[in-house]
């Protein structure tokens, strides 16, 4: 018998391990096996109803064997980038996987940024950054899986390739792929929230097959977990207060030299040099900013980790900071991949710092 897969996230259904993935009581396979309606495994149940994770996850072994299979027959290959952490989910790797196939790249989650935001230029970074990478996409597209921004005019892009070959949608682990595949199926088909969608990292397990009407398929795969991500390090809590659910608003700390900034405790801008002037902060509204003075930052980091700086919670254990300068020549945002990012004028000469150092990095100001 042929094997059958939960739409959910990719893995066969199987009903003899609780504990490994696709499984579903006996009752919900012989379902499956009449073929009545989508089936689910217990897992994306738990996740889908009660937003909880069995520690289920795809291993590396599964993605590099899918990664390699993508120079196996034509396809479009759509890489997702989570614009909210651009050098922790861009693929570098990826060229050599997928042999004569083109690929385009997709940042999401536009709809976090602040509504003045200038779209061409997050478009120009973008592609300046996977350039940098030695990535050279057929095409760039910023889009929003969650609200729908930008899907229509990738949709339509797409629409031409899939009349001759599938269309594989890869990338990082929550970067929102599957998140942008059920926008786009909600688009094309009466089906809403199709495949399972969640904030932890390894929520897809295989590979899903979206059938379409020309005999190719959309493709959702599972994405890869990689230390470069600072949300792959955090608990289910803490990941809830990271990430932003709305468009980023600013807010705005006057800041002199001999200041700290702490973006609770995952990220610090020591302001070393420079007039006193405003930084502009875009984070997370549940996240806890704090200005202090620099010569009692270390102490009051080590008195307030885990109380006032949360996230980190007690309990979670990070890499140690590790710390960058940066000399400012035009106004720019320092990043802070998975978190956010820190408006700072011309003349500024800073020291940011992130757990291991993830995540950092500067660019021209958005806004
Ligand atoms: N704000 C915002 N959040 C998004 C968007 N797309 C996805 N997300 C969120 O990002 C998280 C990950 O989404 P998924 O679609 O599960 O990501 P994925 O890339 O399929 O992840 P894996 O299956 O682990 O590879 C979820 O919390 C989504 O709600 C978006 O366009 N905007
Ligand atoms: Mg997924």
């Amino acid at each position: 018998m042929s094997e059958i897969r939960c739409i959910g996230c990719g893995s066969v259904l199987q009903a003899d391990n609780p504990k490994q993935a696709g499984y579903v009581p006996a009752s919900g396979l012989a379902k499956a096996e009449a073929g009545d309606g989508n089936v689910y495994c217990q897992r994306c149940f738990k996740l889908r109803h009660y937003g909880q994770i069995m520690p289920v996850s795809a291993d590396r072994d599964t993605f590099l064997q899918l990664l390699s299979q993508l120079n196996q027959k034509p396809a479009m290959i759509v890489n997702v980038v989570d614009l909210f952490d651009v050098n922790g989910s861009l693929l570098s790797s990826l060229p050599r996987f997928i042999g004569d196939n083109d690929f385009i790249l997709v940042g999401n989650k536009i709809d976090l940024f602040p509504k003045n935001s200038r779209l061409s230029r997050i478009k120009d970074w973008l592609r300046q950054i996977a350039n940098n990478a030695g990535l050279f996409p057929k095409a760039v597209f910023l889009v929003s899986g969650q609200t729908g921004q930008g899907v229509t005019e990738l949709v339509d892009y797409l629409q031409k390739f899939s009349e001759r070959e599938d269309i594989d949608f890869v990338g990082m682990t929550n970067v929102g792929k599957s998140t942008l595949l059920n926008q786009i199926i909600s688009q094309v088909s009466p089906e809403k929230d199709l495949i399972t969608t969640s904030r932890f990292p390894g929520t897809t397990l295989d590979r899903i097959e979206i059938p379409l009407a020309g005999g190719h398929n959309l493709v959702d795969t599972p994405g890869i977990i990689a230390d470069q991500q600072l949300t792959g390090l955090l608990n289910a809590a803490e990941l809830k207060q990271v990430l932003p659910r709305k468009p980023l608003k600013p807010a705005t700390y006057q800041l002199e030299p001999g200041q700290t900034l702490f973006l609770a405790g995952l990220g610090r801008i020591d302001y070393l040099q420079g007039p006193r002037t405003s930084f502009v902060v875009y984070v997370s509204r549940d996240l806890y900013v704090h200005r202090t003075k620099t010569s009692h930052a270390d102490e009051f980091y080590e008195k307030q980790a885990g109380q006032l700086l949360t996230p980190p919670q007690t309990g979670t254990k990070l890499p140690a900071w590790q710390g960058r300068d940066y000399s400012i020549n035009e106004k720019s945002d320092l990043l802070f991949g998975g978190i956010g990012f820190v408006t700072v004028p011309a003349g500024c000469h800073v020291r940011t710092y992130t757990p291991g150092g993830i995540g950092q990095g500067v660019r021209k100001a958005l806004i």
